[in-house]
C-alpha cells in the first residue's frame, strides 16, 4: 500500500490510521430493490451527517442495467459521492456498511440484487490489496455504472492516470447507463 509523501501518514499508510488532515475519497452507491431512489437519497443524507465526512459532490442518478449476477434482476440506480474525510479507510468502509444495514442490506448472492450497496472507490491515492478493502476498487475502472456518474460529479477526475470520463466511454456497459434528469437543469432552450 502506498500513500502521499506529504506527511499526512507520517508512519506509513495503514487502513486503520486516520489522516492528520482530511483527504479526498470517492464512494459509489447502488440500489435495485425497493424504493431505490428514496434509499439513495436517504443514504446520501445519512453519509453527510457522519462526523468526519464532508461531501464535496453528489452526482446525478444513473439508471443502469445490472452487470453480472443472476439474470432477471431489476435495473439499478447508481450515483457517486466525492468527499473529504478524516476517517481512516476502514472507518469509511464501516460507515458505509452501517448505512447499508440501516437499509436492510443482506449479503446472499454475489452481485445479486440489493437494497443498497456502498463501495469505497478511492481513498486519497492509497493502493491496498487487502481483500476486505481493495483500493482503488478493483473493478471500478471497468464499470460505466461507477465511472459515468463519477465523471458527471467531477469532470476532471482521474483513476490510475486515465480520465474517468474516458474510462466511462470505453467500459463494456457504457451503452446501458442513462442519466436521470436532476430537475435543476433549468428550462430547455
Ligand atoms: N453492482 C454490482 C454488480 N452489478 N450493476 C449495476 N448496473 N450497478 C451496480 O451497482 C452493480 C451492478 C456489485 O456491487
Ligand atoms: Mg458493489
Ligand atoms: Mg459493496
Amino acid at each position: 500500500m502506498t500513500s502521499p509523501a506529504d506527511g499526512t501518514w507520517p508512519h506509513g499508510p495503514d487502513l486503520d490510521r486516520a489522516p492528520s488532515a482530511p483527504v479526498p475519497a470517492v464512494l459509489a452507491l447502488g440500489a435495485n430493490l425497493g424504493e431505490a431512489a428514496a434509499t439513495l437519497a436517504a443514504a446520501v443524507r445519512e453519509l453527510a451527517e457522519i462526523p468526519g465526512i464532508e461531501l464535496t459532490g453528489v452526482s446525478p442518478v444513473a439508471v443502469t442495467r445490472p452487470v453480472g449476477g443472476p439474470p432477471g434482476q431489476p435495473d439499478y440506480l447508481n450515483l457517486v459521492l466525492t468527499l473529504m474525510t478524516d476517517l481512516s479507510p476502514r472507518a469509511l468502509l464501516a460507515a458505509g456498511q452501517q448505512i447499508e444495514r440501516t437499509h436492510h442490506r443482506t449479503r446472499e448472492v454475489r452481485w445479486g440484487p440489493r437494497t443498497l450497496d456502498i463501495d469505497v472507490i478511492t481513498y486519497a491515492d492509497f493502493t491496498s490489496d487487502d481483500p476486505e478493502l481493495t483500493l482503488p476498487h478493483p473493478r471500478a475502472h471497468l464499470r460505466a455504472f461507477v465511472l459515468a456518474p463519477w465523471s458527471w460529479a467531477d469532470p476532471q477526475a482521474t483513476l490510475g492516470g486515465a480520465r474517468v470520463a474516458d474510462l466511462a466511454a470505453q467500459a463494456d456497459d457504457a451503452g446501458s447507463v442513462r442519466r436521470l434528469p436532476t430537475g435543476t437543469e433549468g428550462p430547455a432552450s
